[in-house]
């Protein structure tokens, strides 16, 4: 068991994350696989009141100063659900901190905070992108990143919020019935159903919308990726009868994007992805009175 005072001490000053030692950090890890693997792949979250508030979170990527003021706004709304949509880490200067900070609010308020899995929750991407590395450099040991993996492992794809919004890291699939055949399973039975659904899953998490495109098409970004435009957003949207998408995994210059008629939005909360030198807002989106607003991190 964690004390919750613990929570709360790195919860107030995450900078204390770099002083932890590694068993204090696997009783964290253990925590939240625990939690993690008790919620379903889809996530069927209902917000009654029309006062609720719910706030949903782009890309992180170790951005440590976007996610401590966010911590502060989170104070400030008070919102009933807070949904990460992944990519915690990877590039930034304190993916470490971002990381365990993430899962020190889940452990704390287990029914308010959610995380989702993005592309870079997985070994091969911190592989290329530099967390595993900050790990390694840290830890020495590559053993004991098998308990960051096993939190990858038992981490959710979607939030399907009032059976209306849907929240995840990339885009829609191009099987318009993943959603419906994810539903209802548990996030440790992933392995079980994965051959049917690898591809969905991948696709969750990587595609990307694009404007003035029909139909989806091959993407830079590999093998099964696909960009989707207007005219299957629409359909998926009507199938799944959804009226909102909010997703992540894309930097603008303007700090978020909205697409297709404004039924999309593309939101990202690292303000230094690529340099310190070149930053861009950062935003999240709030939810209210089934409105979706974007803002950004001032
Ligand atoms: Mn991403």
């Amino acid at each position: 068991m964690i004390e919750k005072s613990f929570l709360n001490k790195i919860i107030k000053n995450p900078y204390l994350i770099a002083k932890l030692n590694f068993n204090q950090l696997i009783l964290v890890f253990r925590e939240a696989v625990k939690l993690f693997g008790e919620e379903n792949l889809i996530l069927e979250l209902k917000s009654k009141n029309l006062q609720d508030k719910v706030i949903v979170i782009g890309d992180l990527h170790g951005d440590l100063l976007s996610l401590m003021r966010l911590v502060e706004i989170i104070r400030l709304e008070n919102p009933k659900y807070v949904i990460f949509l992944g990519d915690i880490v990877d590039r930034g200067l304190y993916q470490l901190e971002c990381f365990i900070l993430v899962l020190a609010l889940k452990i704390k308020d287990s029914n308010k905070y959610y995380l989702l899995k993005g592309n870079h929750e997985t070994l091969e991407v911190n592989q290329n992108y530099g967390f595993y590395q900050a790990f390694l450099n840290r830890f020495k040991d590559p053993k004991k990143f098998n308990q960051v993996l096993a939190i990858y492992n038992a981490l959710p794809y979607c939030v399907l919020l009032n059976e209306s919004l849907l929240c995840l890291h990339g885009g829609i699939p191009e099987d318009f019935n993943a959603i419906n055949r994810l539903r209802g399973i548990k996030t440790s039975e992933v392995n079980l159903i994965y051959e049917n659904t690898a591809k969905s899953l991948l696709q969750i998490m990587w595609n990307d919308p694009k404007p003035n495109l029909k139909g989806f098409t091959e993407s830079f970004r590999g093998r099964e990726i696909k960009f989707f435009g207007e005219d299957v957003f629409t359909d998926f949207m009507r199938e799944n009868k959804l009226d909102y998408l909010i997703r992540a995994h894309e930097r603008f210059p303007e700090g978020y994007k909205w697409f297709f008629n404004e039924r999309l939005l593309s939101i990202f909360s690292s303000a230094n992805y690529r340099s310190m030198l070149t930053p861009i807002p950062a935003s999240y989106a709030i939810i209210r009175n089934k409105t979706v607003m974007p803002k950004i991190i001032s």
